[in-house]
């Protein structure tokens, strides 16, 4: 092992908002507190109760990049950001657990009043706007349907509103979001948890460190199901 990895602490990569609330009573079950609040404080490095692990704030999709590269020796990520990361990097990420965190499912939405069923039958090429290429691509290859995917970084709701798009692909949790733009779901795509993802170098290397936790996550998240 080398020096390096012995000083540094753990360093688990999360996102703030719902994934942060999430993993904090994941973390608690585990006997660990954080030092900070990210969404009041600024600071993007963040210490726990145990000086053998911090963590770090990043964006939701770059979770996996973090991981990979192994300047994060673990993170927390939602699978819709992973499926389309693998597209990219296959088999970079060891993904033990599924933590059953920040549910939802992905998606294919119209607006009201689109025939979407009839549009499919009759072998119409739709436009799918949509972040998750990856994802909506192999869907719709999968179920013989043409589509032209139109890649958005988001506001998807509104590419069918504005003649963007004929279809969207994107989470769904509460419903709330479609309503409000007047669309309606028409397809469900697959359900969608956060998972823990793990750098496969530290894996060997940092093994001793990393299995008390990891066994502390599974337990926590099969508890919490
Ligand atoms: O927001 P930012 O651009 O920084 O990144 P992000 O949107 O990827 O991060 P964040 O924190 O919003 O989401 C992190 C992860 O939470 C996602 O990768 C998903 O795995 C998971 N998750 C769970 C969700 C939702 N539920 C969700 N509802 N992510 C996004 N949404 C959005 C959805 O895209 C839509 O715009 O919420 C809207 C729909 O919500 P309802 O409740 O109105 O249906
Ligand atoms: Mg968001």
């Amino acid at each position: 092992m080398s020096t390096d990895a012995r000083v540094r602490p753990l360093t688990m990569a999360l996102s703030k908002g719902r994934i942060f609330e999430e993993t904090l009573p994941l973390l608690k079950a585990a006997g660990i507190t954080v030092s900070e609040d990210p969404e009041k404080s600024r600071k993007l490095i963040i210490g726990t109760s145990d000086p053998g692990l911090r963590l770090i704030i990043v964006r939701a999709s770059d979770v996996p990049t973090y991981v990979e590269y192994g300047a994060a020796d673990l993170g927390i990520a939602g699978k819709d950001v992973l499926i389309e990361h693998a597209a990219q990097h296959p088999g970079g990420l060891y993904q033990p657990i599924d933590l059953n965190i920040a549910k939802c499912r992905l998606a294919v939405a119209v607006r009201n009043g689109f025939d979407y069923a009839a549009a499919v039958k009759q072998g119409a090429r739709l436009r799918v706007a949509t972040k998750y290429t990856a994802a909506a691509r192999e869907h719709f290859a999968a179920k013989g349907v043409y589509v032209d995917l139109i890649k958005l970084y988001g506001s998807m709701e509104l590419a069918p509103l504005v003649g963007l798009a004929d279809a969207i692909v994107d989470l769904v949790s509460t419903g709330n979001t479609l309503k409000a733009n007047d669309l309606i779901a028409v397809e469900d795509i697959m359900p969608i948890s956060s998972r823990l993802v793990v750098n496969r170098a530290a894996l060997k290397t940092r093994h001793a460190e990393l299995q008390p936790l990891l066994d502390a996550f599974e337990r926590a998240s099969a508890s919490s199901v």
